[in-house]
């Protein structure tokens, strides 16, 4: 996509979030009806599927050709990532949202041909939008965002993810310990954001497509690393655990798992 296409496509897609944001915020005040899909700790509800549906809509107006892969069933099935595609996420950590009306994110990637394009990551009781990509450059509501610096895990915050760290799964508690210590908020997009502004070294969770494909756009963006835990490139139609960390965290880490 030429430069100019993705400058325009991304202050659209700015637009369309803040739409939703305003959408779902008014929904807040009322009744939620609240799903069990496969356990009591995965849930669904109501907003979660009218906001999946307002932003396939709005996808689809400004990208008729684009394929929409999204976590509640919305958009189309996605066997490749050839062309455009899009990837959803209309509500990352339900459970907090259910419980807590709060910590929350909405979350939109763009891939054209694999390429990461365009991510958005929207923290939406902070009111922290995070947009952009490699060719736009990312900004935190609007302001250019600068890489966070290169950190090592011994002199940081280290992002982790409550089912790892019980099961103690890829020596996620070896990985705490050489760390300054663990934060886990049970949403992936506001930990992933929290990686993007320097606040944690890295974030290690077990991750379907939606929860880091906006994430992966962003944090590339800004110098970020990206990968499985063997350090291998991750694919954005398959599920599993994922490390989003600065290159002396993700050393590290790779050399504890
Ligand atoms: P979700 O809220 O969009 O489902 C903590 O639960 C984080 O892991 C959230 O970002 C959540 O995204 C994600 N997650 C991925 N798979 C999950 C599952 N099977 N059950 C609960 N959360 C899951
Ligand atoms: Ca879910
Ligand atoms: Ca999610
Ligand atoms: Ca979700």
């Amino acid at each position: 996509m030429q430069t100019n296409v993705v400058k325009q496509l991304n202050q659209k897609m700015q637009v369309v979030m803040q739409t939703a944001r305003a959408q779902v915020l008014a929904k807040m005040g009322t009744h939620l009806t609240v799903a069990e899909k496969t356990s009591r700790r995965d849930l669904v509800t109501n907003v979660d599927h009218s906001n999946e549906d307002f932003l396939v809509r709005q996808i689809r107006a400004l990208d008729p050709v684009a394929k929409i892969l999204a976590e509640e069933g919305t958009g189309d099935q996605v066997t490749d990532m050839n062309g455009h595609v899009w990837i959803v996420d209309p509500i990352d950590g339900t459970m907090n949202f259910v419980h807590q009306r709060n910590h929350f994110a909405m979350m939109v990637g763009l891939y054209v041909d694999g390429k990461p394009t365009l991510g958005y990551i929207f923290d939406v009781m902070a009111n922290k939008l995070y947009a952009g990509g490699p060719e736009v450059g990312v900004t935190l509501n609007g302001e250019l965002l600068a890489a966070p610096a290169d950190v090592d895990l011994s002199a940081g915050l280290f992002g982790a993810s409550a089912p790892l760290l019980i099961q103690d799964r890829f020596n996620m508690q070896t990985i705490i310990a050489k760390s300054l210590g663990p934060r886990i908020m049970g949403s992936a997009g506001i930990q992933i954001s929290q990686v993007l502004a320097g606040e944690l070294v890295g974030y290690l969770s077990y991750l379907r497509p939606w929860d880091f494909a906006a994430g992966r756009v962003l944090a590339e963006s800004l110098g970020l690393v990206v990968s499985r835990v063997d350090g291998n490139p991750v694919n954005m139609l398959s599920s599993g655990a994922v490390l989003i960390a600065t290159k002396r965290a993700q050393r590290s880490i790779l050399a504890i798992v």
